[in-house]
């Protein structure tokens, strides 16, 4: 990446999109954990938007059993998505601090309006390709990725006025371990290409990234990572609010990274699920740090 580059950071301190708290500190613990610094001492110009307010209901009549926060969560993709699609036109790499994964609805919602055929690594232990038919949990953290499909409630899928955000060929997932009935489902009807954590013990990240590099710059014209820190094991980055053992380790992580940043095609970023309560010293947001500074180029020498 240029050294003149310019980055866009927007926190999103969300914590709606599904049940234990904590996850709004995630942007906190990773600006506490150096980003801005780190970001700057490889030579960017670094612009703060700062975070997107979230709107709690403080009565509680807002639960919708099947789409928990679904009020909550509209308002604050409504309002992601414009303050995007402005950073976007100021000029500048997007890079979205979260919050919950429901954060990728307006993340997405705002950035896939400047591309014809956006491209998405979702990074992650789960496929989040739930609907409210589907969903375990009612939890709209789980859904995002069928949402920017165009698939689950008219209200999220419409967000920044147009459906879909995303088409299922254009998508890499990468780390998942945990797929429920409905997302396997979906993921054989539509064709979505997914990398498993068998692909991953069996291939190793090398032949899954040299894969994934050579499928996405085929076909689209940007590529959004979606980093849900959960895809990392829980031995290394335990303050997640949904652990899933046996997942991708820190090197590896670290080599994906790095061939991003050498293949150039990642044009925007967000990294979410960062819950600084239930980790260990800010342990799982230092990774995401580093994670960040090698995706936008930092080399050992
Ligand atoms: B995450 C589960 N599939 O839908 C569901 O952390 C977990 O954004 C979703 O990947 C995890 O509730 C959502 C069981
Ligand atoms: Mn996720
Ligand atoms: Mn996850
Ligand atoms: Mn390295």
């Amino acid at each position: 990446m240029d050294e003149q580059k310019k980055i866009s950071i927007v926190g999103v301190p969300m914590d709606l999109g599904q049940v234990r708290r904590g996850v709004d500190m995630g942007p906190s613990a990773m600006r506490y954990a150096g980003l801005l610094e780190e970001l700057k001492s490889q030579g960017f110009e670094v612009v703060d938007y700062g975070d997107i307010p979230i709107h709690r209901s403080t009565n509680g009549t807002n639960q919708e059993q099947k789409l928990r926060n679904l009020q909550e969560v509209i308002k604050v993709s409504e309002e992601l998505c414009t303050e995007l699609d402005k950073a976007i036109n100021k000029g500048g790499f997007p890079l979205v601090l979260g919050g919950d994964h429901s954060i990728s609805i307006g993340s997405i919602a705002g950035i896939s309006k400047h591309y014809k055929r956006l491209g998405v690594i979702w990074y992650d232990a789960h496929a989040d390709l739930n609907t409210a038919e589907t969903s375990p949990s009612g939890n709209i953290h789980g859904m995002p990725l069928a949402i920017n499909l165009g698939l689950g409630h008219k209200l999220l899928t419409k967000i920044g006025g147009y459906i879909p955000k995303l088409k299922p060929e254009n998508i890499v997932i990468i780390g998942a371990r945990s797929i429920d009935e409905g997302e396997r489902k979906l993921i054989k009807e539509k064709g979505i290409k997914v990398f498993t954590m068998h692909e991953i013990d069996r291939r190793g990240m090398t032949a899954v990234m040299e894969d994934t590099i050579h499928y996405l710059s085929d076909r689209t014209d940007g590529v959004h990572l979606s980093f849900d820190l959960d895809a990392i094991d829980p031995i290394y980055a335990p303050g997640v609010g949904t652990p899933v053992l046996g997942g991708v380790t820190y090197r590896e992580s670290h080599l994906a990274m790095e061939m991003l940043a050498e293949s150039e095609i990642v044009t925007s970023a967000e990294f979410v699920e960062v819950n600084p309560i239930l980790d260990h010293k800010n342990k799982t947001a230092d990774i995401a740090i580093e994670l960040v500074a090698s995706l936008l180029g930092k080399q050992l020498l």
